[in-house]
């Protein structure tokens, strides 16, 4: 059984939000290019109170409840389903989608026998990579999908890539799938 899971694709991380990805709305296209391809698909957003330690180290975003918090309008979200809601509590936690405080994400895949874990979104450096580790440590086999993400910054992102090789992620191209 293979899981699409989409982090993060708020229009607060793309282009005009409050802490926006550069060309973040484009993981957009590929998305809803593969997203019929799969048995389950997941998407988590950050869900933040209007306060709280996550804001000491970032911009206000992702407020729960407003616009910015939003999925990107263009998301095929009729496809999706599952919402998973995380960084709830406003301390400086939640980056990974299995920190979801809604649904145990961990539990679900187990339930659902999921084994292959494919992840896209933003940001390629932060949420998306405290994802993909915390999928391999629940012993998923996990993709990322390289045109499917970004990240803030191209030499960080390089980084990421070699780090998650390394921790056992396959970085595959959408066309692969
Ligand atoms: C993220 C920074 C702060 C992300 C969230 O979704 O990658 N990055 N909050």
């Amino acid at each position: 059984m293979k899981c699409l899971l989409i982090v993060d694709v708020q229009n607060d991380f793309c282009p005009g939000g409050a802490l926006a990805v550069p060309d973040g709305d484009k993981v957009v296209d590929i998305i809803n290019l593969i997203i019929d391809k799969f048995e389950l698909v997941i998407s988590s957003q950050d869900w933040h109170p209007s306060s709280g330690a996550h804001f000491d180290r970032w911009p206000i975003h992702c407020v729960a409840n407003t616009e910015g918090a939003a999925l990107h309008p263009a998301l095929s979200k009729e496809k999706i389903d599952i919402f998973l809601l995380k960084g709830t509590d406003g301390s400086d936690t939640g980056y990974s989608a299995f920190e979801a405080t809604n649904i145990n994400l961990s539990d679900l895949l187990k339930y659902r026998n999921i084994k292959s874990l494919y992840v896209t979104g933003l940001a390629t450096e932060y949420c998306v990579k405290a994802t993909c580790i915390d999928a391999v440590k629940n012993g998923l086999e996990v993709f990322l999908v390289k045109e499917g993400t970004k990240g803030i910054d191209d030499e960080n992102c390089k980084k990421t890539l070699e780090e998650l090789k390394k921790n056992g992620v396959k970085i595959i191209s959408y066309k692969d799938i």
